[in-house]
């Protein structure tokens, strides 16, 4: 069993930033991803993990500079004829991403677990990191909204997020509870100094993962330090819908609305300079507040932004130990 220094949570594309800040800063082996499974569904019969997917190319350098997902250097003979022929061309399927989910889903017909499968897939583009999708089984969201209840790639990508948000809910199937490697790293990893939120959608990307059966108790009880990078700075997301879906759920888009809402189970949050003004609050709340630049647009940024968050790690570690 792997023994990994630091476990970052992570979903979508703003965590798959800092997962690649994460990579320049230890050696591989010292890090574990547990990767949000809610976005995953079957398209054109072939069972499609995006958030996955996403970290996978990422942290391969092969990931699509501009769109964020699926490959670079791609090409779109498929999805041009799939769409002359009148097939549901709404989500683009690339020529070398196609044949991921084309083996991915061979394996699954064979009756391989998910788990072994996704071992797999993170051997074949060369990484050395766990890479980990958080439920065992499959966890999908469901998003509850004005016009009724969408699934997710139908809510984010045939309806680009603009549905009105009222809930999400999860609709696990198969093997309930998390990976057990996850499930081991939390509960049995002595090595482990850290765990990291990381900046992705907390309704759309982490709430999934938090969702999977035991999690979120695993993490309130883990003895390293937990810490969250904020999605939010100066009011904004920094990409996605997590600004809109907050409005929505009429929730203030701040830093201290996160802080409160993971507040059982970190220890501390990361937030913009921007948003110093706050820090109070969300230590009167009992939290620790640690203030740096956390938007990341270059590889430069996103280093930096890993750097902050293992020196806060170190921090709330001395501070557990000094009494
Ligand atoms: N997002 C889009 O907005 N449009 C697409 O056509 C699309 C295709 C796609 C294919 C493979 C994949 O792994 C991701 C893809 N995504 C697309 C992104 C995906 O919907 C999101 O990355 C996650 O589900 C949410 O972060």
């Amino acid at each position: 069993m792997t023994a990994p220094r630091i476990l970052c949570l992570t979903g979508g594309i703003g965590g798959a930033k800092l997962a690649r800040g994460l990579m320049a800063t230890m050696p591989p082996e010292d890090l574990a991803f547990a990767v949000n499974t809610g976005d995953d569904f079957t398209h054109l019969g072939m069972e499609v993990w995006p958030d996955f997917d996403t970290l996978v190319y990422t942290l391969a350098g092969l990931a699509n500079p501009v769109l964020g997902w699926g490959r670079k250097d791609e090409t779109w003979a498929f999805h041009e004829e799939l769409g002359r022929l009148g097939g549901p061309d709404w989500f683009r399927l690339g020529d070398r991403d196609l044949a991921l989910h084309a083996m991915r889903t061979q394996r699954l017909r064979e009756g391989q677990p998910r788990g072994t499968i996704a071992q797999a897939i993170v051997e074949a583009f060369g990484l050395r990191c766990a890479i980990w999708r958080a439920a065992r089984g499959e966890l999908a969201t469901r998003v509850v909204t004005a016009e009724g209840e969408l699934a997710f790639q139908e809510y984010f990508v045939a309806r680009q997020a603009k549905p009105v948000l009222t809930n999400v809910r999860f609709a696990p199937q198969g093997a309930p509870g998390p990976e057990p490697d996850l499930a081991a790293c939390l509960a049995e990893n002595t090595a482990l100094e850290g765990v990291i939120i990381a900046p992705s959608n907390p309704v759309l990307s982490i709430a999934p993962i938090l969702a999977v059966d035991g999690l979120r108790a695993m993490i309130g009880a883990c003895p390293a330090p937990v810490i969250v990078v904020s999605p939010i700075v100066g009011g904004e997301s920094i990409k996605g819908p997590t600004a809109k879906i907050f409005a929505e759920l009429g929730r203030e888009i701040s830093p201290v609305t996160v802080a409160r809402e993971y507040k059982d189970m970190i220890d501390g949050i990361v937030i913009d300079p921007v948003d110093r003004e706050l820090a109070g609050m969300i230590e009167d709340m009992g939290l620790a507040c640690h203030i740096a630049p956390i938007v990341m647009q270059d590889d430069a940024d996103k280093e930096a932004v890993a750097r902050e968050c293992l020196s806060f790690i170190d921090d709330l570690s001395a501070r557990k130990k000094a009494p």
